[in-house]
Parts: structure tokens; sequence; C-alpha cells
């Protein structure tokens, strides 16, 4: 059993896309073990986007992280990281293959509706920022 971190980022969410997301995880065999709505600080979007610290578009990406609420996620099953991935399609919707919620939902490369841990040592990282043990059932 693997996990992985998913959020449902503040354009979708704003959309009122926030259910048919929820609908496509369930479907796709993802089991959600700890979900909450929370709005972004500053220090939390900009902490949990580290890595792309050094990219041109990082204050921007900060920015829409932060401009509404946003719904996190813990979501479980065999080939969990792999399978929420292909479930939300290529980062950039341009790229994102059909049926993919990129491809159905988001309006841009930055703008993209969803987030997924790419990797274990990601999802570990990732997991741990917003959920405590107790709180994933
Ligand atoms: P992903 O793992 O699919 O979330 O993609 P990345 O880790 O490469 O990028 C993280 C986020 O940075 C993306 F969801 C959106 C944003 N981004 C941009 O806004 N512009 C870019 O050119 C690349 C990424």
């Amino acid at each position: 059993m693997e996990r992985t971190f998913a959020i449902i980022k503040p354009d979708a969410v704003a959309a009122s896309q926030t259910g048919e997301i929820i609908a496509i995880i369930e479907k796709s065999g993802l089991r959600i073990i700890g979900m909450k709505m929370r709005r972004l600080s500053q220090l939390e979007a900009e902490g949990f986007y580290a890595v792309h610290r050094e990219r041109p578009f990082f204050p921007s990406l900060v920015k829409f992280m932060t401009e509404g609420p946003v719904v996190v996620m813990v979501l479980e099953a065999p080939g969990a990281i792999q399978r929420w991935r292909e479930t939300m399609g290529a980062t950039n919707p341009a790229n994102a293959a059909e049926g993919t919620i990129r491809k159905r939902f988001a309006a841009s490369i930055e703008r993209n509706c969803v987030h997924g841990s790419d990797a274990p040592e990601t999802a570990a990282v990732e997991i741990p920022f917003f959920f405590s043990t107790a709180e994933l059932l």
C-alpha cells in the first residue's frame, strides 16, 4: 500500500469543481484517508514549493496558491503516487491526455487545478507538511 499527497488548487475550488474532482479520485480506486480545506499563508505556500524557489514562476505560483481556499488530501492505494499522477494528467494541460483532470479543468501550466506528489520521497515530506498521523484514517 502506498500514500500520496494531493491538493485541489484555488482555481478548481473557486470554480466549484471540488466535488467532481473528489468523485474522479474515488472512482480511480484511490482511498481518501485525510482531507481538509485550508487557505494557505504565503509562508506555507513558499515552504511547500521551496524546491522551485529560484524559478522565474515562483512568485506568481505562490500568489496563485494563496488566492483562495484549497483542499488538501492524503490518498492511499497500491501504486497511489503513479495512479494519482496519471489521473491528474501532465503539468501543462496542453500536454495532458484526454480524460485527465488537468485536460478537463485546467486553464494553464500555473492554474492547473491539482497537485500530486511525484515520488515516494516527496510524498514523505508533503504528507506531514499538512497532516499529523492522528488525522489519517
Ligand atoms: P507537478 O509535479 O506536475 O506539480 O509539476 P512541477 O513540480 O514541475 O511544478 C509545480 C508547479 O509549478 C505546477 F503545478 C505549476 C507551477 N509551474 C508553473 O507555474 N510554471 C512552470 O513553467 C512550471 C511549473
